[in-house]
């Protein structure tokens, strides 16, 4: 008879996970020691690092990612990179080591409590009743994971459970297309058939669903205006089409001024709404109808306002876009990026690296993005305009970017992934810069030295908390050395004329580079909002 862990490899294997990210603990070496040759382990120096580019992975490829964190450290450690995977709906199996069952009783070292700790950031939280129940618990994870919406589980499992003996698992088949009400997708229909100016709101979802065609085909067929969801994690509509209109902004009233002109809103694959600042308003102006189409039953229950459907977005796209009735073409131009280039002036601003990082970039890069302040300048001047190419922090969580772009360029060995980061969000994850070199993945990590927090520095301005407030300069870290340290090679940028050679050199270059440039402070807006906004007064 074979044991859990063989029982357990082939299943992986048959669910097509033979790719491992780790960081390896004693409670793990039962499970890790002789790994099959066809599998590869990805060692992350942090659990921070070594799920965050399973997530980027997962995103990447679209497949379930298995993990294998430490003990209790899985949540301590590696905790954000659930939190994103859970709000960015990505799906990843996590195990974690737990200590021998023989003694677990007297709470000995490294005795884990992560499944309780875990619970509100994954799908399923488990840790097996019996050894030989190791693998099914597997395939049970899996499956949830994958079901949209997806998301991480979580199993803490036992050293010694590895070596029982166990009967085959076998990899079944799930479906994961939940099909949503005909009856209320014609209410929709309805409305916007009687609608003078509708328009629709683009979120994650449609990438998550493979919905990218289908919801661009019905926005042209509506001629509809199009948004991006607020803080996008995901950009899911081509950014120079001729009806985007840029993203929304990410406070009740501010965004209800947004779609105040419209008469009919839908939302497709996104909350209702993601707000960040608290400015007091009204989700949706009374005047719009809103509708949201949703894969998330819990995000359906707790949306502020309109109806909601549940089920897959390509199939409502399609099925909107086949009952509505098609529009007349307004003779709208396209959408370019902003006719004044920034100007090339020291110290650097974040608008013209974005400028020339557009310029020199082929159409099809990924991009990760975690520079909080230079967020706006970022999505102004960036043309993508194919699925996949771009993600970003999905809950505020600062630790996403750099490892999340490791794992997509493991997961597309064929595009080039950029990471375009701040100097202090950096710092959250740097580890993941030795596992690119390891990996010989040739990312690029541009990063934004600016030597202070500028977003907070923004926030504190938006809500007149004032600038008297420790911790929000980091001078002194060279990222440079950093990054040579963990073997990439790196430079700094202080010039604007030698940023256009630098980068350009980066790409044609087949190896992962950092780029340091030195930018100008940030902090004039608060995620595109200023005082015209009515902000809350917390000074
Ligand atoms: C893990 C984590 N810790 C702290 C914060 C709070 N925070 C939000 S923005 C920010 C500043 C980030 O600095 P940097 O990356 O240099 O970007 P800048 O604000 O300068 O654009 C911090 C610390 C956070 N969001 N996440």
């Amino acid at each position: 008879m074979s044991t859990v862990r063989e029982v357990t490899y082939r299943l992986l294997r048959d669910l097509h996970m033979t790719v491992v990210f780790g960081n390896p603990g004693s409670t793990e070496l039962p499970f890790l020691r002789d790994m099959p040759p066809d599998f590869k382990y990805v060692l992350g120096l942090h659990e921070r690092s070594a799920a965050g580019m399973a997530l980027g992975y997962a995103l990447g490829t679209g497949q379930a990612t298995f993990v294998n964190l430490h003990s209790i450290a899985s949540v301590g450690n590696g905790l954000s990179a659930l939190v994103d995977a859970y709000y960015i709906h990505a799906p990843l199996v996590v195990t974690t080591g737990q200590q021998d069952r023989r003694q677990i009783f007297s709470e000995p070292f490294l005795a884990s409590r992560a499944v309780e700790v875990a619970k509100p950031y994954v799908k399923w939280a488990y840790e097996p009743l019996r050894a030989e129940d190791v693998p099914a618990a597997i395939a049970r994870g899996y499956h949830l994971a994958m079901q949209p919406p997806r998301g991480p589980v979580l199993l803490s499992i036992p050293m010694d459970d590895w070596t029982h003996a166990c009967d085959p698992v076998a990899a079944r088949r799930v479906t994961q297309t939940v099909l949503p009400d005909r009856t209320a997708l014609d209410a929709v229909v309805e409305a916007l058939d009687a609608s003078r100016n509708p328009a629709l709101v683009v979120g994650a979802q449609i990438e998550e669903d493979d919905a990218w065609q289908e919801a661009f085909e019905l926005a042209e067929h509506l001629d509809a205006d199009v948004y991006e969801q607020p803080l996008a994690a995901r950009w899911t509509f081509p950014r120079s089409h001729r009806l985007f209109r840029g993203g929304l902004l990410p406070a009740q009233q501010p965004l209800a001024d947004q779609l105040a002109h419209y008469d009919t809103v839908v939302v497709l694959g996104a909350a209702i709404f993601l707000y960040y600042a608290y400015v007091p308003g009204v989700p949706i102006s009374p005047g719009s109808k809103l509708f949201q189409v949703t894969n998330s039953p819990e995000q359906a229950a707790r949306a502020l306002a309109g109806d909601s459907i549940v089920g897959n977005l390509k199939a409502a796209a399609a099925y909107l876009r086949r009952h509505a009735r098609q529009r007349h073409k307004r003779t709208t131009s396209a959408r370019t990026v902003p006719a004044s280039a920034p100007k090339p002036e020291h110290p650097i601003p974040p608008a013209y690296v974005f400028s020339v990082l557009n310029r020199v970039m082929p159409r099809d890069a990924v991009i990760a993005e975690e520079c909080p302040s230079a967020k706006g300048d970022l999505d102004r001047y960036l043309v993508a305009d194919v699925p996949g190419s771009f993600y970003s922090v999905p809950n505020g969580v600062l630790g996403f970017g750099l490892p999340a772009a490791v794992g997509l360029q493991m997961a597309h060995p064929e595009r080039r992934v950029v990471c375009a980061i701040g100097d202090g969000s950096m710092q959250y994850s740097v580890q993941a810069l030795w596992s690119a070199v390891e990996q010989k993945a040739p990312v690029i990590v541009i990063v934004l030295e600016n030597g202070d927090y500028s977003a907070l520095k923004g926030f504190s301005d938006f809500t007149n908390v004032g600038r008297n407030v420790h911790g929000m300069e980091i001078p002194g870290i060279d990222m440079v050395r950093i990054a040579q340290g963990y073997g990439m090679a790196a430079q700094a940028v202080d010039r604007a004329e030698d940023l256009e050679p630098v980068l350009s050199g980066a790409f044609r270059s087949a190896e992962p580079r950092l780029i340091s440039v030195q930018v100008a402070k940030g902090g004039q807006k608060c995620m595109g909002m200023d005082q015209s906004v009515n902000p809350p007064n917390y000074g």
